[in-house]
């Protein structure tokens, strides 16, 4: 078993090392299309609405580099990844980038061989339980059923909990949040444990989702971020920098409804060079100079992202939280445009 898994690592790493010898930005422009890895599904961060077309929080970002790199937001070929799947797709060139919600760890960046280029939701793991289960607290849940995706960080936290709590488990594991969704619903597993922001939208397409609730404890740091190979520099600086652009446009006031305006020009420098009135940052990114605006343009900067796909006002409800501006009290920061 352990022997898998390292020759598992090592082929990975192996096929990251070769498929980052091209360019992945010459190879975006070329293909005209960017191949953007994603959940199989996760309402309000990845998944396909009635009509097909993919929407949420992490698809935004795979829009917005879209349009940085290729000027249409629309030039995305989503691909569906599982926890196990994400990594291989990745490292084998199947996709340009990974936008789900991956926990940056250090032996994801170190050893599997990824670049994370920032945080777009920092989160932490939870647990649900069907109310009628009767329990308040995760610390109760000696010998409990536990639905768990496989080739996540969240098998090892849960692991890691119930031992230091002194209590015991049967894992039920599972591959998609679908399955882990019908196999908590049919009553497989007592609880259902994951990102607590994955749990909050699971949660959002119950019938009843009054009769679940989530429990108090938070059991790990969970930073989410978009990934893309080790080695390949200049890519990797381009999604970073969109998804800066879209914290920077938040910062500074530039929204959807005034980027047309603002694009004419500003009295904030740093307006103008992210909006590239002023400076030539695009073209030391290898694009030109509206890639940030167009990004910005394509679902509006990170708050209106947020309160559009998870935020509060949506059927899933997430509170701004640790995912508020520095300015907010919260741990966004981005690094200045200059
Ligand atoms: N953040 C953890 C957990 C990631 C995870 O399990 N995410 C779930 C949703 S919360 C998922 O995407 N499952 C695969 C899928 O349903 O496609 C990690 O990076 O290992």
């Amino acid at each position: 078993m352990k022997k898998s898994v390292l020759l598992g690592a090592l082929t990975v790493a192996g096929l990251a090392a070769g498929a980052a010898a091209a360019g992945t930005i010459d190879d975006v422009k070329a293909r005209g299309k960017l191949n953007c890895g994603v959940t199989t599904g996760l309402v309000g961060f990845a998944a396909p609405d009635s009509n097909g077309e993919w929407k949420g929080f992490d698809v935004a970002l795979c829009r917005a580099v879209a349009a940085a790199v290729l000027g249409d937001g629309n030039a995305v070929e989503f691909v569906p990844t599982t926890g196990k799947t994400r990594f291989t797709a990745l490292a084998s060139g199947e996709v340009d980038m990974l936008a789900r919600n991956t926990t940056w760890t250090f032996s994801r960046d170190v050893d599997l061989k990824f670049e994370f280029v920032g945080v777009n939701y920092y989160d932490g793991q939870g647990f649900m339980v069907p109310k009628a289960l009767g329990v308040s607290s995760a610390k109760e849940l000696d010998g409990a059923t536990v639905c768990i995706q496989t080739g996540t960080t969240t098998e090892l936290n849960l692991a890691d909990f119930f031992r230091a709590n002194n209590i015991s488990y049967e894992p039920v594991p599972i591959e998609t949040n679908a399955e882990a969704q019908q196999q908590y619903l049919a009553g497989a597993c007592d609880v259902y444990t994951t990102d607590a922001s994955g749990l909050a939208a699971t949660r959002a397409t119950f019938e009843a989702p009054g009769d679940h609730v989530l429990l108090p404890e938070i059991i790990s740091k969970e930073p989410l971020g978009p990934l893309v190979r080790h080695g390949d520099n200049e890519w990797a600086d381009v999604v970073r920098w969109t998804l800066n652009a879209l914290i920077s446009a938040e910062e500074y006031g530039i929204t959807s409804a005034n980027i047309d305006e603002m694009s004419a020009g500003t009295n904030n420098p740093e307006i103008n060079r992210i909006l590239g009135t002023e400076g030539t940052l695009g073209e030391m990114l290898g694009l030109d100079n509206q890639w940030a605006m167009r990004a910005i343009k394509v679902g509006g900067n990170f708050g209106e992202v947020f309160a559009q796909n998870i935020g509060e006002s949506t059927p899933i409800g997430l509170a701004r939280g640790l995912n508020a501006q520095w300015t907010e009290g919260g741990l966004l920061y981005s690094p200045p445009f200059r």
